[in-house]
This record gives C-alpha cells, structure tokens and sequence, in this order.
C-alpha cells in the first residue's frame, strides 16, 4: 500500500498533465477532471490490479468513467501509468485522434468501456459486474459517476438491479462536486441526501472527503472487503480542484484554457 505523499504526488502529476493536455488543444473538461484527480490517483497507483504492460490481462480490475466528459484525466492516468507515451497527450480531440474528448475502449490502450453519454457508463459497469460474479472472476469493476449525472434515471435503473444481484464485485464512486454543466447541482434537480437514496437501493455506502488520497484509499479497501452488497463511495469534491482560474466555478465545465493559465496553474501546483 502507499503512503500519502506518493499518492498526493501522483495527483499532482495527474493535475498537471491534464492541465498541460487540455491547454495543447486550447479547450475542455477542466473542471470535471480536476475534481476526480484524487481518485485516479489511488485507484491506478495503489488499488487497481492492472498491468500496463498486458492491458488487456483478462484478470485486470477494470474503470469505467461514466462521466466520460473527465477523459482527459483519464489519458493523463494511463499516460503517467505507462499505457502509452506522454506525446500522445497533445492529441486530445484532434482530428482522427486516438485520445477523443470522451473516453473511447475502442480508440485508447487501457479504457474499458466508451462513455459519454451519461448514465450509460454505470448501466456497461454493472453489466460488467454481473459477468464477474457469474464467473466467479478474481477481478473488480470500479466505476465513477457525476453528480449531475446522477440526475439520469438510467443510474437509478442499474442501482436497483445492483443491489438486488448483490453485486460486490462492483465499486462505484460519484464526484459530488456539486456543480454540472450550467449550474449548482442543488438549484437544478438536487440529489441529496444521495448517501440515503444509494442506501435505500441496498448498496454499502461510504461518504468521504475526495480529495483525501488515504481517506479514498481507505474507503476502497472497505468496499473490497464487503460481501453481497455493492459499494458507493460518495466523495465530496471542488469542481477544478488545485487550479485557481477555475476552482469552485460552474464555468469551468468547458473552458477556453490557454498555454499561459495552465504554466500559472501548473507552477501552483508545485
Ligand atoms: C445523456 C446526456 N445528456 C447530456 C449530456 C451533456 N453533458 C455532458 S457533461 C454534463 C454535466 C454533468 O454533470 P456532472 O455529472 O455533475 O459532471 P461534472 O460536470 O461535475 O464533471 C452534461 C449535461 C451528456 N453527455 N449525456
Ligand atoms: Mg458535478
């Protein structure tokens, strides 16, 4: 297991190289990326059983970004991690590229499932599980939903059937930022008391700060030791997280972002 300041220093890494990607291509997701830095982190440096060497290892533990809009978080996990090299990083959402703007299992080494369009993540993530469980498989599908996203009934469709198949092979996270596209979560259609709702639809439910990495790693080693239940790590988290032109802002959900504001971010966060 690692220790927090490795972790910290790999969602420093992730941070930067996100704010180094989006800025190449001058446009994107900041705020959703920054906010699920923290986790990726934990998850691709400490608890994931993954090999970047072999991904496609059928025995790996598998990520599904259901808010598929964080790719660039993503990219900058896998890149980090050794997926593939960081030059492919200034590729995001070119023409013909193979690091689109949502996560793309058929276009990027090491994503799971294509994503984007919200709810449909959680719903491939669950599916995922079932298969696990039904062979017995020695690996776990995490996956990580937005607040907003939450709004979807397609989530609280594959919430109900999770529960009742007692799928512990299934960690689920929401990046409750609180904030999506055009506004505060809380003014559009709010979702609280969310720990209650995941409750109610019998899953194991932890609420934890989401930018803590021991409390995140904390937090997924309870959920793998829970029998029949799936797990939701409810993280509360700041849209844009570490980069001060848009932390805490609803703007910052698809931004203009230029060389210059991510080198000042960037020179933040050392
Ligand atoms: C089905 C569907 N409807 C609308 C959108 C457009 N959309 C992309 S991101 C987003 C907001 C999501 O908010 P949240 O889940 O809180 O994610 P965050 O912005 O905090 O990362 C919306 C409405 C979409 N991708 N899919
Ligand atoms: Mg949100």
């Amino acid at each position: 297991m690692e220790n927090r300041q490795l972790l910290e220093h790999y969602a420093k890494e992730i941070r930067k190289l996100t704010l180094h990607t989006i800025a190449t291509l001058g446009v994107g997701h900041i705020g959703g990326s920054l906010s699920i830095a923290d986790a990726l982190a934990v998850l691709y440096f400490d608890q994931m059983k993954i090999d970047p060497k072999n991904p496609k290892w059928s025995e790996r533990d598998r990520f599904v970004l259901s808010k598929g809009h964080g790719g660039p978080a993503v990219y900058a996990t896998l890149a980090l991690k050794g997926y593939f090299p960081m030059e492919l990083l200034d590729t995001l959402n070119v023409s013909n590229t193979n690091l689109p703007s949502h996560t793309d299992m058929n276009k990027t080494v090491g994503v799971d499932m294509t994503t984007g369009s919200l709810g449909q993540g959680f719903s491939a993530a669950v599916g995922m599980a079932v298969a696990a469980q039904m062979d017995h498989a020695p690996y776990k599908i995490f996956t990580l939903i937005g607040d907003g996203e939450s709004q979807e009934g397609q989530i609280w469709e594959a919430a109900l059937f999770a529960g009742n198949r007692k799928l512990d092979t299934l960690i689920a996270f929401t990046d409750y930022n609180k904030m999506q596209i055009d506004g505060d979560v809380n003014q559009i259609n709010d979702v609280h008391p969310l720990d209650k709702k995941w409750e109610a639809f019998n899953w194991y439910v932890q609420v934890i700060d989401g930018h803590d990495v021991i409390a995140i790693q904390k937090a997924i080693l309870n959920a793998k030791a829970i029998k029949g239940k799936p797990s939701m790590i409810i993280m509360h988290t700041i849209k844009g997280k570490g980069a001060s032109f848009c932390e805490g802002k609803v703007g910052s959900h698809n931004m203009p972002v230029t060389k210059d504001m991510a080198k000042q971010a960037i020179e933040g966060l050392e």
